[in-house]
């Protein structure tokens, strides 16, 4: 039998660490990085060491590729191009941060991940699925989100927030799409929710920050009973 070309990493059974993994996700705007902070709090408080991290970034290597992403350095490889860039930051992401970080027992809570590529570089981008697919297979693998929250809002809302905060300053690569854009990744953002509804859970992001943070913390708890017991905290 001839031996695979490729070892893909898919192939390997669940991840093992004993810290858990969840991933933010949704359009401009949407509040992760307060519900992360937020999250990671309430962690903190039920006696879980907790670690915020994003992407594309969460490493210094990383970081730098995040710089040339968002500044559009590397918009005329096309989307497929601009998703592999992306990969090879969340390779560095998973292997400098994220892994050992499982692997010591923290929790680690990150703003954006694989979802993202899906949405941006896939569905929105229109880079062929099957290709965005095999990617995710190889950069991931097994270090896939116990747990992703949605966080899903209207994205002239979204934009307008994202505006709001940032002032004068320039709009990055993303923000500076049309409305049409911002309208498919929503979708795309649902379609994951409804074909993995076990890992990605759809929380109302127009709501008031704390009614917000109140959900999310419902659905960490109802995730991982054995670890965060009904009431705690
Ligand atoms: N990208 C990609 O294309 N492919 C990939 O694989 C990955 C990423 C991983 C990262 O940019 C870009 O990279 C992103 C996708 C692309 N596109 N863009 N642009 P980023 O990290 O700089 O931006 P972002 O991820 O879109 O996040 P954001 O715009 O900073 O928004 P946010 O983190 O969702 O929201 P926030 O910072 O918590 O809140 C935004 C503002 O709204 C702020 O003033 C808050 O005080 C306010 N806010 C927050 N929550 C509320 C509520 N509930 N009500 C009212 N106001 C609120």
């Amino acid at each position: 039998m001839n031996a695979p070309l490729v070892d893909m990493p898919e192939a390997a059974a669940r991840r093992v660490e004993p810290g858990r993994f969840i991933t933010f996700e949704g359009g401009e705007g949407a509040g992760k990085s307060t519900q992360a902070r937020l999250l990671a709090a309430h962690l903190e408080q039920a006696g879980i060491r907790a670690i915020v991290t994003r992407e594309p970034g969460g490493s210094p290597r990383a970081e730098a590729l995040r710089s040339a992403l968002l500044a559009g350095k590397a918009a005329d490889l096309g989307p497929f191009g601009e998703a592999v860039l992306f990969g090879a930051a969340r390779i560095d992401h998973i292997d400098t941060l994220i892994r050992p970080a499982l692997a010591g027992g923290a929790w680690v809570v990150c703003d954006r991940f694989a979802d993202s590529t899906r949405a941006y570089q896939g569905a929105a981008g229109k880079a062929k699925p099957e290709l965005i697919a095999m990617l995710e297979r190889i950069v991931v693998g097994p270090m896939r989100p116990d747990l992703t929250i949605l966080l899903d809002l209207d994205p002239e809302a979204g934009l307008a927030r994202a505006r709001a905060r940032g002032g004068d300053a320039a709009v990055d690569r993303f923000e500076g799409e049309q409305l049409a854009f911002h309208v498919a990744l929503r979708s795309a953002f649902l379609e994951i929710a409804a074909k993995e509804p076990a890992r990605v859970r759809i929380v109302d992001a127009a709501l008031a920050p704390d009614e917000i943070a109140d959900r999310i913390w419902t659905i960490v708890r109802d995730a991982f009973p054995a670890v965060l017991k009904q009431g705690a905290a």
